[in-house]
């Protein structure tokens, strides 16, 4: 499967649950491959551009209250089918019906806080990544780990 390229936040309630660590492990651990990081405080102008195909409904408005109310942890994660494959370690969006074993499935209990966010295609990965991240902030870096290991 060929490599893409994923934007993933740690939500709001993820930061100050002090989730950042395990989630960002769950990713590690299945062999996905980190090249950007950063927190940061969204403003309603971001949130705007991040959540706009939710303009019209009816919860954007806590939506944008709720993304905006602390520092989210923004990474970009790559791996074969990175896209779908981080969806399905996140969970259903609504926790009540999130599987065990998911991130929202292990933490999360509400819609409204649902602790994490991942792309939901390549292209729109794409314009997310673009939106955090400028082409400077992409780490291009491979492992050495087997050169070190085995000399
Ligand atoms: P996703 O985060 O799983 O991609 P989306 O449908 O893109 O889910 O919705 C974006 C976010 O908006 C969700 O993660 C959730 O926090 C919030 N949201 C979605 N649907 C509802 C709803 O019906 N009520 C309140 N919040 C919602
Ligand atoms: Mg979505």
């Amino acid at each position: 499967m060929a490599d893409e390229r994923t934007l993933v936040l740690v939500k709001p309630d993820g930061v100050q649950r002090s989730l950042v660590g395990d989630i960002i492990g769950r990713f590690e651990t299945r062999g996905l491959h980190l090249v950007g990081l950063k927190l940061l405080h969204m403003d309603r102008e971001l949130a705007g551009r991040h959540y706009t195909e939710h303009r019209e409904k009816p919860f954007y408005e806590s939506l944008v209250a709720f993304i905006t109310a602390g520092p989210v942890v923004a990474m970009v994660w790559e791996g074969p089918g990175v896209v779908a494959l981080v969806r399905a370690m996140m969970g259903a969006t609504d926790p009540a019906a999130s599987a065990p074993g998911t991130i929202r499935g292990d933490h999360a209990l509400t819609i409204g806080a649902n602790v994490v966010h991942g792309s939901d295609s390549v292209p729109r990965a794409a314009e997310e990544i673009g939106l955090f991240f400028s082409a400077a902030e992409l780490v291009d870096w491979r492992s050495d780990v087997a050169r070190w290991l085995q000399g």
